[in-house]
């Protein structure tokens, strides 16, 4: 049992170590309100985390009518107890006073309150008459990875086949496009291969751009407690950062920012440099290894080390862990999915485990991570634009297979090219062919790039936008329509975690007062936009999260993320189940291909590729010939230097990222005092030497300025790579004094004023990670020099 009292100074708690091999002991963790005791609780509803993509499972609290506290789950896979700091505390901000509670229109100008009617007509009758004069590509939908999989799912119907439009997304886009880019390309499909489990059983562990101490801390915890087991794992970090996990990492690579696939492609050179490819793997499940073999030829440690500025020592040092380890795990996340070549760089990664054969057993992991609770039903429902269950829009089959399943004719399914995705989809309400954007569960006007053009794009008269959240964020202060939403712990849903795991979250409280859960929120939609099928019935015949769910099953049956063996039923009591669960695998799938590569035939993927260049889709013919067994596709790619360097003006790296106390735009984060106090305000990070070539010391008030934008922000001296600088991402508009809004009032503090407008060309997700910057000084630190001084930049 671990008292959560002292969480926010150490985030992981006391250490339960375990040697390999071995199952992980059981944890408990708990926080109650003060006041409340375990005993005096009057009931615990099961849930799971919704503020990462570990799939914590936990308990709600529950006493006269609202929430008191969580427990950790001890019979659960993923966390056997366990909770991070997020968990422990976030759930405060359920009951904030400033939540939603009645929807919102705008009136002459300024939102204001109305009921349910008044507000859901206004956004039919937008709909209705957008329908008529412009046709359904004037309609697009931008949601998240924070809904359950009955809400996604419902979305998506509501959306490919009610609307009929291709303009869908979700914030998914900025945030794991990448993995199932990457799933895409090399396994056919999307689909993670690995299990958490590998945790416990490998002898090497590989962590790329992925910061896990801080952002999946209660995975964090397994890892430590192998750390500090019998017979440890050896640990590769690869971060620009000096992050806790490049502290106990054996091999800490700190490149340049966008540079990952000149690093790999110099580590996968040692790998066949020193012969330790795994060739029956390769022959038996491959194509193109040879192809790979050439283009990694010249791609020596020294010559990576030049462009990344890694010793290539190190790169030899770290390719000889990776090609000894006899158990691999590696996991990949926002460093590589973020920055430059970020597709590139992550089937990279898997080509690593395709030539160890390091695949499909017990260590032998490959996890491309997730980052919200619930993106992979985002992806897999089909509300990130492409068509649910994992179907190919390239695939005339799985299209009609589609329609017959939602009983509609294929022509009504827009498939005539890949979906629109959110960067594109701003683009076009900016030009004016995308007039009513209804955005669920995100809050772009902090978490997209470009601020000041997103502000203007959501601003303007023509677009109608409709925000539904649980807060009036500075999204929803520029929306047309604003609809309070339940959100965990006030609905019943599913969610699926990084890997694969399915968890139940159930309704502990009613919502304040008369938000509504989001499902009941399209469900209220579709009824009233009468939609219909080709017989004339309802389109969508569903009515609660039961019903969602079992029309999900239909949906997903017999493709590679079949849930047909689960129900709410089964997921309720025990321990979450990994998808696929069928008749033949009732207890779930511990691991993808562990009988060879099972989802990648031309008759079955997901998708055919894509250019590594260029992003082009590869043609069904070309796929057939290329690939015709269906085997696992090893895709080469030549590094690239990226789009935006340093240059004189703007002399650092820029790049971005999280804090281990805060959840994104701080919506419920920052409404948790223990959390909040944590992290209050926004800092740089630069390094100690940086810091005095340009005399600067800790706690200067500096500015960050980029062609786009500036932010004003406290120096914190960290062991950064020189030649960088790094912005939490987290603060936005909504909580600073006197609504301070730039640029009007001058630099802002989010850092997406300063990122740039650019975007991988194959998963199309923005490149919040590498970009260039200045640092200049605003005002010295009160009680450092005692002199306050201003720079020209200083508009104040
Ligand atoms: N506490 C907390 N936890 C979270 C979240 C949160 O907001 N707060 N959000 C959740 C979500 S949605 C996500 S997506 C995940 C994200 O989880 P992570 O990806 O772990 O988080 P980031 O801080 O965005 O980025 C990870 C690391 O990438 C490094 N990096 C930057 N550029 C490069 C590069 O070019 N190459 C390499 N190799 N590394 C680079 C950064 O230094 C940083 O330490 O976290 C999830 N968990
Ligand atoms: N510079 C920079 N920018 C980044 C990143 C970065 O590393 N650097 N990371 C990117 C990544 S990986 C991500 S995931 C995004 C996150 O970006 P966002 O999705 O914009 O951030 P959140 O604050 O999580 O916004 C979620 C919103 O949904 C609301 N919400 C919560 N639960 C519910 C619910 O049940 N129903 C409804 N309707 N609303 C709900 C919350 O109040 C909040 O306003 O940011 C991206 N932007
Ligand atoms: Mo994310």
């Amino acid at each position: 049992m671990d008292t959560s009292s002292d969480r926010i100074a150490n985030p992981w708690g006391t250490r339960t170590p375990y040697a390999r091999g071995a199952p992980w002991p059981v944890r408990t963790d708990t926080h109650l309100r003060e006041g409340v005791t375990e005993q005096n609780v009057e009931r615990w509803v099961q849930a799971a985390s919704l503020l990462h993509s570990n799939g914590d499972a936990m308990d709600i609290a529950v006493r006269e009518g609202g929430i008191v506290g969580v427990r950790g789950r001890a019979a659960d896979r993923v966390n056997r107890g366990r909770l991070g700091p997020k968990d422990l505390y976030g759930w405060q901000a359920n009951a904030s006073p400033d939540r939603l509670t009645r929807p919102l229109i705008r009136d002459n100008g300024r939102l204001v309150e109305c009921d349910w009617d008044t507000a859901m007509d206004r956004i039919t009758a937008r709909t209705r008459s957008l329908l008529d004069e412009r046709g359904p590509g004037s309609i697009g939908f931008y949601t998240t990875g924070q809904l359950f999989l009955e809400e996604y799912y419902t979305l998506a119907v509501v959306a490919h086949a009610g609307i009929g439009t291709n303009h869908l997304d979700g914030n998914t886009r900025l945030c794991t496009a990448t993995a199932a880019e990457a799933l895409k390309e090399t396994f056919g499909s999307d689909g993670q291969p690995g299990s958490y489990e590998d945790i416990d059983h490998a002898d090497t562990i590989a962590l790329f751009g992925h910061n896990m101490a801080e952002t999946q801390t209660v995975l964090w915890m397994r890892l430590l407690d192998r750390l500090d087991g019998a017979d440890p794992p050896r640990l590769v970090c690869v971060d620009p950062r000096y992050t806790e996990v490049a502290r106990r990492a054996d091999v800490h690579l700190a490149p340049r920012a966008g540079t990952n696939v000149a690093l790999l492609n110099a580590l996968l050179h040692e790998i066949i440099r020193t012969d330790r490819v795994d060739r029956t793997y390769v022959e038996a499940h491959t194509v193109g290894f040879e192809e790979l073999a050439a283009r990694v030829e010249d791609c020596t440690p020294t010559w990576a080390a030049d462009i990344c500025d890694v010793p290539a020592a190190q790169i030899e040092r770290a390719a000889d862990l990776l090609g000894g380890a006899r158990r691999l795990l590696s996991t990949v996340l926002q460093g590589v999915y973020q920055s430059h070549q970020a597709t590139a760089a992550a089937v990279q990664v898997n080509n690593l485990h395709l030539l160890r054969g390091m695949l499909g057993r017990p260590g032998c992991g490959l996890l491309q991570m997730n980052g919200q609770p619930s993106a992979q039903n985002t992806r897999e429902c089909g509300a990130d634009g492409d068509l649910p269950g994992f179907r190919n829009w390239q695939n005339d089959r799985h299209v009609a297979d589609l329609a017959a399943v939602w009983n509609v004719e294929p022509e009504r399914i827009p498939h005539y090219g890949p979906p629109t995705h959110a960067m594109h989809m701003f683009r076009f309400a900016e030009q004016g062919s995308i007039r009513m954007l209804w955005i669920t569960g995100t809050n772009p006007a902090v978490s997209l790039p470009e601020l000041s053009r997103i502000r203007a794009i959501l601003a303007q008269e023509r677009l109608f936008v409709v925000a539904q959240d649980l807060f009036l964020t500075e999204t929803a202060q520029l929306a047309d329509v604003v609809l309070p939403a339940a959100t965990w712990g006030e609905k019943t849903g599913t969610l699926t975690n990084a890997d694969r795991t399915v968890h139940l979250s159930e309704k502990a409280v009613e919502p304040p007062g008369e938000a509504r859960p989001d499902l009941d929120i399209l469900l209220d939609f579709a009824a009233r936009m009468d939609f219909r099928d080709k017989d004339g019935g309802p389109l969508i015949g569903w009515h609660d999260p039961e019903s969602a769910f079992a029309a999900w099953q239909r949906c997903s049956a017999g493709r590679p993320c079949d849930y047909t063996g689960l129900s709410h039923e089964r997921l309720r009591g025990g321990s979450g189940i990994q998808w696929p669960c069928t008749d033949e695998a009732p207890d779930g799938t511990a691991r993808l291909y562990t009988d060879g590569i099972s989802f990648a035939h031309p008759d079955v993927c997901e998708s055919y590729g894509r250019d590594m260049v260029t992003g082009a889709s590869v043609e069904p013919v070309e796929y057939r010939s290329l690939n015709p067994d269906g085997r696992a596709v090893i895709k080469a790619a030549e590094y690239l230097p990226p789009h935006e360097d340093t240059s004189e003006a703007f002399p650092l790296q820029l790049i971005t990222g999280r804090t281990v106390y805060h959840f994104h735009t701080r919506t419920k984060t920052a409404r948790a005092p223990e959390l909040n106090a944590a992290a209050p305000d926004v800092w740089a990070e630069i390094s100690p030497a940086e810091a005095s070539a340009q005399g600067l010391a800790d706690g200067d008030l500096v500015q960050v300025t980029t062609p786009r934008g500036a932010v004003r922000a406290r120096l914190r001296t960290t062991a950064i790579r020189d030649g960088m600088v790094f912005l939490p991402f987290h603060y936005g508009y909504w909580d600073t004094p006197a609504g301070h809004r730039p640029p009007d009032d001058g630099p802002g503090r989010a850092a997406n004023e300063t990122t740039v407008t650019d975007w991988d060309p194959v998963s199309k997700q923005p490149l919040f990670k590498t970009g260039a910057a200045r640092v200049t000084l605003v005002s010295r630190r009160a009680g450092g020099t005692g002199i306050r001084t201003e720079t020209a930049e200083n508009g104040s």
